[in-house]
């Protein structure tokens, strides 16, 4: 089963789970964050769309990221193309990267407020004063405030690589800015994803109609534990509204690639679908 957050033709903000093409709105919990809060939420969803009295075609509603009023976290160096590719950006502190895959602490970072991200469909940005970006497509992980993954979306962590490569403590910069983090276009309830090993996350990146890029990895790649991460992040650390964990990138474009205003992303995952954003 899957949630959206849409807004109908009437301008109204709506919740609900997605079945058959359409969205069956709920009449209480309105808000992931109140869903979240619940003491099974993914049970709790099931019942509200049996009891939902309301529904409308999926696509003849605006689909929104599936955020309201979560922060979105996210962990780096998960994947070996990762650590691999921070050490060739930032020749300095290659050992950091080197040493944060393996260490038993994970990086995490503060990736995003709610108001900050874009859905489906809308544009991310690249920063004015960077010449090296790329997308970073990142199974995300939906927290709720008891600490439990009630689901799944996709994540886009848009990073600047020459502002990061050029000194690690820039690294807030090269992750942090208006249209830097993609969310959607669904969460997919925990029990409805596929077992993650085979789980596919692929990026596609049009330009001008054809393919500036496509690569994919598999969840398999991934050298942590969604649930060794959930601990980390939870450690010091209370989410009433629960919250997002984007999970790391196994997908990087050469080093030649930097993305360009017009390029399209597309980031497909198992389970869940595919987000995709213009570059503005
Ligand atoms: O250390 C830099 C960021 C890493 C990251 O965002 C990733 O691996 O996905
Ligand atoms: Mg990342």
């Amino acid at each position: 089963m899957q949630l959206a957050r849409v807004r109908r033709l009437s301008g109204e903000i709506a919740f609900g789970a997605v079945h058959e093409e359409h969205i069956h709105y709920f009449s209480w919990p309105q808000t992931l964050g109140d869903l979240l809060a619940a003491p099974s939420p993914g049970l709790l969803a099931k019942d509200l769309l049996n009891a939902s009295k309301t529904n409308e075609r999926l696509d003849s509603v605006k689909v929104l990221a599936p955020v309201d009023r979560q922060e979105i976290w996210a962990a780096g160096v998960t994947y070996k193309r990762s650590k691999v590719a921070r050490e060739e950006e930032s020749v300095g502190a290659a050992q950091f990267y080197d040493k944060v895959y393996t260490a038993p602490r994970p990086e995490i970072f503060l990736k995003a407020t709610a108001h900050r991200v874009v859905g489906t469909g809308e544009p991310v940005r690249i920063r004015h004063d960077s010449k090296w970006n790329v997308p970073e497509p990142e199974l995300t992980l939906v927290i709720s405030p008891a600490l439990k993954i009630v689901g799944y979306t996709i994540g886009n962590d848009m990073s600047s690589r020459d502002i990061e490569g050029e000194n690690p403590l820039y690294l807030p910069q090269a992750k942090i800015y208006r249209g830097a983090c993609a969310i959607g276009p669904v969460i997919t309830l925990a029990d409805a994803m596929p077992p993650l090993p085979g789980v596919e996350i692929r990026l596609v990146i049009e330009r001008g109609g054809s393919k500036a890029f496509e690569g994919s990895t598999t969840f398999a790649q991934f050298a942590r534990t969604p649930e060794g991460l959930v601990e980390w992040l939870g450690k010091e650390m209370d989410f009433p509204d629960g919250a997002m964990l984007l999970t790391g990138t196994g997908v990087v474009p050469p080093d030649s690639f930097s993305l360009a205003s017009g390029d399209v992303v597309h980031i497909t995952i198992d389970g869940i679908g595919t987000l995709t954003n213009p570059v503005g």
